[in-house]
């Protein structure tokens, strides 16, 4: 957002040049001499490409393989090796406004996500840009490739309005099975997260789904259905754009049957000595730089080395299920590849593949049931209460990892979902396809946004956005298009001075170039701005306001251009005011847990004889 100059797309500069000579279309030398190379010709002289855009629900930063994870995702791997990953990549912290923005590249307090919809706070309510679905001041880029020869496909998680004028069919998606809120069940049974849609909606083309089938799983069925979609398109000719909104690893952390022992025992050890692994791999494949430091355990979390060994491998369960999300998508991707392999489509689609934000270090489950007496207590009590260690993973169980192990998928950040700490925020990137150059190769120096990918796959498929849609006006793109710098062009879209922001749950940030400044609520932040220099310190752990005084002045005033710009509303309530009263102060009391005496936790026989006084040890 906020570029000083002009940039011209790839259709306008190809005029410019043809019209009135290279001269004035000033771009850079290597874009002017991609003209004669072939790979920046116009329209109708190349065929364009599909666009498949696949993003995962949750899924941290450092999870990948070719992010430094010890999750097997061969498929994303080899994606990566034949395309191009990227460092800085953002999205918000949040679904509902990562998805309004990743489809029509304005900002979510624009596109009617300003706060997620289930959040509202009282003086948000009514007001332009707060609606809670994808309101009518955007158009979704669905609708915009749909209208110019594409056809258009969804299957997975929509989240952005549950009314007929709101679903994707009614927003551009030619054919669409879409789960319509923010998570539940990934199997048949279908119960939501939230008690006041009991059962998870469904579309299938437009239509209500009445019952899913017996064997269904999500991340599968998310899977056929595109698969069908293309093949039931293709005979035609035309190109496609195909949105895959896996809802994996968003918890309940459910995998098939024959997916729950894949990690047996992989995660005994805790959490400590798995994120310094992650880290190590990832400064050895270049992801972080040698010589920074990521950030602390965060502070109410005890060490691992402290739990008891029955408690470590009780708690290392759930990250056993939820790595098994993590590489059965990855899996599932791979018949998605093999199918347009087979078709001989696959050369020419272009795959961008992120997660949608930070993994979920929140107690979503307890959030939505709240307290005993409560309509959300009842709805999870009934149907989610199954939660013992031998049940989790499976139909009627509600897991979720928790805060340590979030910390573990976004090494080396700090914090998670929700939170604007880039724990919550920065996401894995990889694109690939024609024309995008470098494959193998890590982008570390382009700081890119999650609305970029509308002016990305517009440029790809030679389509202009528009200033007004079916008679009413929409808001311009603010992202910036990526083809230049995927075609090795450039290193980045955006200059020194361009800047990225965002707000949610009254929790703000701001970056520009090596610096960013944020405000959280307590204990999260101070209540007040922090500078961080995130080149050096990717964990936000110096604050370092006082020592460059001017810088924290002029990013505090790109906050306000950004107020202005998008009509951010800052909510009356916020999720996160109780936080510091939530949370304790420091890692409760006691380091080890249950009590131990060295490392052993006392034996039942033991408890016995202490208590009846025949021991005293
Ligand atoms: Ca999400």
């Amino acid at each position: 957002m906020n570029n000083k100059t002009k940039k011209l797309s790839r259709r306008e500069f190809v005029k410019a040049a043809g019209v009135g000579g290279l001269s004035i279309g000033l771009g850079t030398a290597a874009t002017i001499s991609s003209l004669f190379t072939g790979t920046g010709m116009a329209a109708q002289q190349r065929k364009r490409p599909n666009l498949l855009l696949i993003v995962a629900d949750d899924m941290g930063y450092s999870d990948l393989g070719c992010y430094g994870g010890e999750i097997n995702t061969p498929v994303l791997d080899n994606l990566a090796k034949k395309g191009v990953r990227y460092t800085n990549f953002y999205v918000s912290p949040t679904c509902s406004p990562t998805r309004s923005m990743l489809l029509t590249g304005t900002d979510t307090h624009i596109a009617g996500l300003g706060n997620m919809g289930e959040l509202l706070a009282p003086n948000q309510v009514g007001k332009p840009g707060y609606e809670g679905v994808l309101n009518k001041r955007v158009v979704t880029v669905a609708s915009l490739l749909r209208d110019n020869g594409y056809h258009t496909y969804m299957a997975g998680k929509w989240h952005l309005g549950l009314k007929p004028d709101q679903i994707p069919h009614a927003r551009g998606f030619e054919r669409d099975f879409s789960l319509l809120v923010g998570g539940g069940s990934h199997f048949d049974d279908a119960w939501n997260i939230n008690w006041q849609i009991p059962k998870c909606p469904y579309t299938e083309d437009g239509r209500p789904v009445k019952k899913l089938p017996k064997d269904f799983y999500s991340t599968k069925h998310y899977t056929d259905k595109t698969i069908q979609f293309i093949d039931e398109g293709r005979k035609d000719g035309k190109p496609f754009f195909a949105y895959m909104a896996y809802t994996a690893p968003h918890g309940p952390l459910h995998v098939p049957n024959n997916w729950l022992r894949r990690y047996k025992n992989r995660y005994d050890e805790g959490w400590d000595g798995i994120r310094e692994k992650r880290f190590k791999r990832m400064q050895e494949l270049g992801i972080v730089e040698k010589g920074v430091n990521s950030a602390d355990r965060l502070w109410f979390l005890p060490r691992s080395s402290g739990l008891a060994p029955a408690v470590r491998v009780a708690l290392g369960r759930k990250m056993e299920l939820y790595a098994a999300m993590v590489e059965y998508m990855d899996d599932q991707i791979g018949r998605v590849f093999d199918y347009l392999k087979k078709i001989g489509e696959y050369d020419n689609t272009v795959v961008i593949f992120i997660s949608d934000n930070g993994a979920e270090g929140n107690d979503l489950r307890g959030m939505m049931a709240g307290r005993a007496g409560t309509m959300g207590f009842l709805h999870a009590m009934n149907n989610f209460a199954e939660n013992g260690h031998n049940s989790i993973g499976r139909k009627g169980t509600y897991a979720e990892y928790g805060p340590a192990w979030a910390q573990v998928s976004m090494t080396p950040f700090r914090l998670y979902k929700g939170l604007l700490a880039d724990g919550g925020i920065r996401s894995p990137l990889i694109v690939s396809g024609p024309g995008v150059q470098g494959a193998g190769k890590l982008n570390k120096e382009a700081i890119l946004h999650v609305m970029d990918i509308v002016p990305t796959l517009l440029e790809f498929a030679d389509v202009q956005h528009p200033a007004t849609y079916n008679g009413r006006e929409v808001a311009p793109v603010q992202g910036e298009s990526w083809v230049g710098m995927l075609e090795g062009g450039t290193k980045s879209p955006r200059g020194p001075g361009d800047w990225l922001g965002w707000e949610i749950f009254g929790n703000r940030a701001i970056r520009q170039g090596d610096w960013k400044i944020s405000w959280h609520y307590e204990p999260f932040g101070i209540w007040d701005w922090q500078l961080f220099n995130l080149t050096d310190d990717p964990g936000e752990q110096y604050d370092l306001s006082d020592a460059h005084p001017e810088k924290r002045k002029e990013l505090i005033a790109l906050w306000d251009e950004y107020v202005k710009t998008n009509g951010v509303i800052i909510g009356s309530r916020s999720p996160f005011e109780g936080a510091k009263k939530a949370l304790p102060d420091s890692v409760p009391e006691f380091d080890n847990y249950p009590p131990v005496r060295g490392m052993e936790a006392i034996p039942y026989k033991k408890l016995l004889e202490l208590m009846s006084g025949k021991s005293d040890k």
